[in-house]
């Protein structure tokens, strides 16, 4: 069995990926997203539309101008916007009750009272942050859009979320290719105010820092089919708990019917499994619990090349380097 001593990290190999070791080095992250809000593709419901273009870069301002520690600004959000909120809101919790697993069922009324969720109301990212942070030490970071896996998944080891803060365009409300509020605030957030589902995250970002390209491709492939796309056991049924399906009302249904193949979590091979990301899921991987997942996660982090391990101080807000010795 091998001993742990925190080290200098002085002798972390030359060829190791930059990865942040203070919270304030997330600010880096802020103006490297992959799509801009700007530059949105053809097939965008609202690649043609002027003014949502033009809201859009007013909102991902904040983002672009973030730095740690600031409140994050509030957004007063249009009548139509609220609309699409509404439409969004209403639906989906018509179906949580049957397909939301308990520990998303069980924060979802905490964040209608302590949070502003409602369907009147877009709940502001900085009261949702400090809702987390006192839940399980999770915060929310505003983002312009799609970081980098590597960045985005290095934020989970700071136990931080990067939550987009624009809404999908009126014209689809109930689609949308991208993130944007209503899937992070109805799919990510009340999970994210789980203990267990808090650990299980983290564990995923703590395994990505400095990590290869390849182990990053692995470590986001078990990310899509957990955090975005996972359904767990509870009881003698399945039920939803990534946020890709809580915020999705057809795939919601869809992932839980007959339809789809589910195999159970194993990282190893979920790490391999190819996935489409505009279509229903073909295949799901079933969680006996979240601890259980991130105890199996951290076994296969122990099997990547990373030739040293971290962990995270959350006195100092620091990754500390583990030496192998
Ligand atoms: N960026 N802002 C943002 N939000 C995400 O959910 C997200 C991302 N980048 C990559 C990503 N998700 C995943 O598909 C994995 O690559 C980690
Ligand atoms: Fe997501």
């Amino acid at each position: 069995k091998q001993v742990h001593v925190v080290g200098t990290g002085a002798d972390i190999p030359d060829s190791t990926p930059w990865f942040p070791r203070k919270m304030v080095d997330l600010d880096t992250f802020a103006d490297k997203v992959l799509e801009m809000g700007e530059e949105l593709d053809a097939d965008h419901p609202g690649a043609k539309d002027a003014v949502y273009r033009a809201r859009r870069s007013e909102i991902t301002k904040i983002a672009k101008t973030y730095k740690t520690g600031q409140p994050i600004p509030h957004v007063e959000y249009t009548a139509v916007e609220k609309e699409t909120w509404a439409t969004v809101f209403n639906k989906l919790i018509t179906m949580f009750p049957n397909y939301a697993c308990r520990e998303h069922q069980y924060v979802f009324p905490l964040l209608i009272q302590n949070c502003g969720y409602g369907p009147d109301n877009i709940p502001q990212l900085d009261g949702v942050s400090k809702f987390l942070k006192d839940c399980t030490g999770f915060t929310l970071r505003p983002v312009m859009g799609l970081l980098t896996s590597r960045d985005f998944l290095n934020g989970l080891a700071f136990r931080v979320f990067h939550s987009t803060q624009y809404i999908r365009h009126h014209s689809k409300p109930l689609y949308t290719p991208e993130p944007d509020v209503c899937h992070e605030l109805l799919g990510h957030v009340p999970l994210f105010a789980n203990p267990d589902f808090a650990d299980f995250s983290q564990e995923i970002g703590l395994a990505s820092l400095g990590a290869s390209d390849d182990d990053i491709e692995r470590l986001a492939t078990i990310y899509w089919f957990t955090v975005e796309f996972g359904i767990c056991r509870q009881g003698d049924q399945l039920r939803a708990y990534g946020a890709g399906l809580l915020s999705s009302f057809g795939e919601l249904e869809y992932c839980l019917s007959d339809k789809p193949e589910v195999r159970p979590f194993e990282p190893s091979k979920v790490a391999q499994q190819k996935y489409p990301i505009t279509e229903y899921q073909p295949v799901y991987f079933v969680a006996e619990s979240f601890k259980d997942a991130q105890m199996r996660v951290r076994e296969f982090a122990n099997s990547l090349s990373r030739p040293f391990s971290v962990r995270y101080n959350a006195y100092t807000e620091s990754i500390e380097i583990l030496d192998s010795k």
